[in-house]
């Protein structure tokens, strides 16, 4: 493992909480009301998404795994010795390590993420595991301009993986932004492997949102938990409920907190009024068909190499190659 990890040039706490408070309040002031989904993961948001993963409705996770598990060898084989994998998000799952056996003679995993303490402890399990792969941790925000480490070059192949299908809960020119990001990572002779979730019959995908156990609306009420914690705010939990919702027309789920009353809430020296039966957006999480994702890799010059699916074609994982020329 490398002992000098990328560190970002990070602000001070203080500056870095007025910031938050700043896009906060932003969001909140937006017609209808919008938060970032980043609010969900404080430690105990994670601990929810985790229960959320083993849920019997929430298809997504176990449906990837059963890709990985079956296909992993192939994939592997598609993408070639001396690979530098690079994985935004630092990936200690399963997927990654399924993966990682799987490689052959990998050059260096490459794990981006901006915490550095969850960056380096997962850092740290893989070396255990793995002592003869070379980890390089970077400390980065993937979706800004950020270096790659140099041992990247030594490689005979650039291989960004991105699995979870994250990239739906990105905006559609978001989420175009970020295969463009990974795109200019790869270079001419790369790949990107990415799991994305397919569209499908819309009850499937309202229950997969609005569990029985009510987990996620735990998991999305734990946003208002989280900034009442770090900013000092005084959001009412009970003063919410969760809603998930299919929006057909924008192939997508959204997640939104609904106001149960009229109610004013203080953020900082801030008040933001909600009226009874007001939407705040928490998420969106975005269903893609394959013609929808090949028209969005053509878009960043990349070309579909290869797609595995399971038996229901619920999930895709798919392998998207720098375009010739
Ligand atoms: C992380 N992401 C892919 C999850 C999703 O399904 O969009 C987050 C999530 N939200 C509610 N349940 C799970």
């Amino acid at each position: 493992m490398a002992k000098q990890p990328n560190v970002v040039h990070a602000p001070s706490p203080a500056a870095q909480l007025d910031r938050l408070q700043a896009e906060l309040l932003g969001g909140l002031r937006k017609s209808p009301k919008q938060l970032s989904p980043m609010w969900f993961y404080d430690e105990f948001g994670s601990q929810l998404f985790e229960r959320i993963c083993r849920l019997p409705e929430y298809y997504l996770t176990r449906t990837e795994l059963g890709i990985m598990h079956r296909h992993a060898d192939d994939m592997a084989r598609h993408i070639g010795p001396g690979a530098a994998l690079i994985e935004p998000g630092a990936g200690s799952s399963e997927k990654t390590r399924l993966l990682l056996d799987r490689l052959q003679s990998p050059s260096s995993y490459v794990p981006i993420d901006i915490s550095r303490d969850f960056l380096l402890q997962s850092a740290k399990a893989l070396a255990r595991d793995y002592p003869s792969l070379r980890i390089v941790p970077v400390c980065a925000d993937f979706t800004e301009p950020f270096e790659l480490p140099v041992q990247v070059s030594w490689a005979q192949r650039r291989v960004v993986y991105f699995p979870g299908s994250t990239i739906g809960n990105f905006e559609p020119e978001a989420a175009q932004r970020m295969l463009d990001t990974m795109r200019s990572i790869i270079g001419r002779q790369g790949a990107i492997l990415i799991g994305i979730d397919l569209k499908k019959d819309p009850d499937v995908l309202f229950h997969a949102y609005n569990d029985a156990e009510g987990v996620t609306a735990q998991f999305n009420l734990n946003a208002l938990r989280h900034i009442n914690r770090k900013l000092g705010a005084d959001f009412d939990l009970t003063g919410f409920e969760h809603r998930a919702l299919w929006a057909e027309e924008h192939g997508r789920i959204e997640m939104h907190l609904i106001s149960r009353r009229d109610q004013r809430v203080r953020i900082g020296t801030q008040e933001i009024e909600f009226r009874r039966g007001e939407y705040l957006r928490t998420e969106y999480s975005h269903k893609y068909t394959r013609e929808g994702i090949a028209a969005m890799a053509r878009a960043a010059e990349l070309t579909v190499a290869h797609v595995w699916m399971d038996e229901k074609q619920w999930f895709s994982v798919q392998l998207l190659q720098a375009s010739a020329g």
